[in-house]
């Protein structure tokens, strides 16, 4: 399912004012219960070391993510024991995907500080509504990056080097009231 901003008037604008650099995600606005596809935006590497790794810490708020291979990228996912169990397809899930990691094959498929890059993840939103936020660890040839910083209050991410990347997760009924 894609949203388009423009389903989302102000409160959508408001969003798109996300950062150009850091990383972000390229739709950062979906609606409760449903599919999400996470694209998470690559737009620079470590003060100009090229990017060899992304991890992506699956936020509580999404459930059963799959990664999206990538040519040129080594996949890897680790699974832990949830605290809250669910039921998907009449199935109840005990464990589920934390993390999930895409590693460049070899040096020549490393992500160079010129170009960017999408890093594709898809999963089931929960019920609940509010600010999700999508950790991620960008590994350069020379050094990293942490994207895990959330703001003490509310969603502004204004003054902090390395925000997590934010999705905002609508409550369902908010587009089927839209005219
Ligand atoms: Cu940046």
């Amino acid at each position: 399912m894609k949203l388009g901003l423009k389903n989302f008037g102000v409160l959508g604008a408001l969003f798109a004012v996300a950062a150009q650099a850091h990383v972000v995600l390229d739709e950062p606005v979906a609606l409760a219960g449903t599919y999400y596809k996470a694209s998470l935006r690559v737009g620079h590497g470590c003060s100009g070391s090229s990017t060899t790794a992304v991890k992506v810490f699956i936020p509580d708020g999404l459930q059963g993510a799959k990664p999206m291979p990538k040519p040129g990228w080594v996949l890897s996912t680790r699974s832990a024991p949830l605290a809250k169990p669910y039921t998907s397809h009449g199935k109840r899930i005990e464990s589920d995907v934390v993390e999930i990691t895409w590693t460049a094959a070899s040096r020549e498929n490393a992500l160079p500080d010129a170009y960017f890059d999408e890093y594709v993840l898809r999963g089931q939103l929960t019920a609940q509504a509010g600010p999700v936020w999508f950790r991620v660890l960008q590994t350069c040839e020379q050094g990293f990056l942490d994207w895990a910083q959330i703001p003490e209050a509310g969603t502004s991410t204004r003054g902090l080097k390395s925000p997590a990347a934010l999705l905002e997760v609508l409550p369902s009924e908010s587009v089927q009231h839209q005219h």
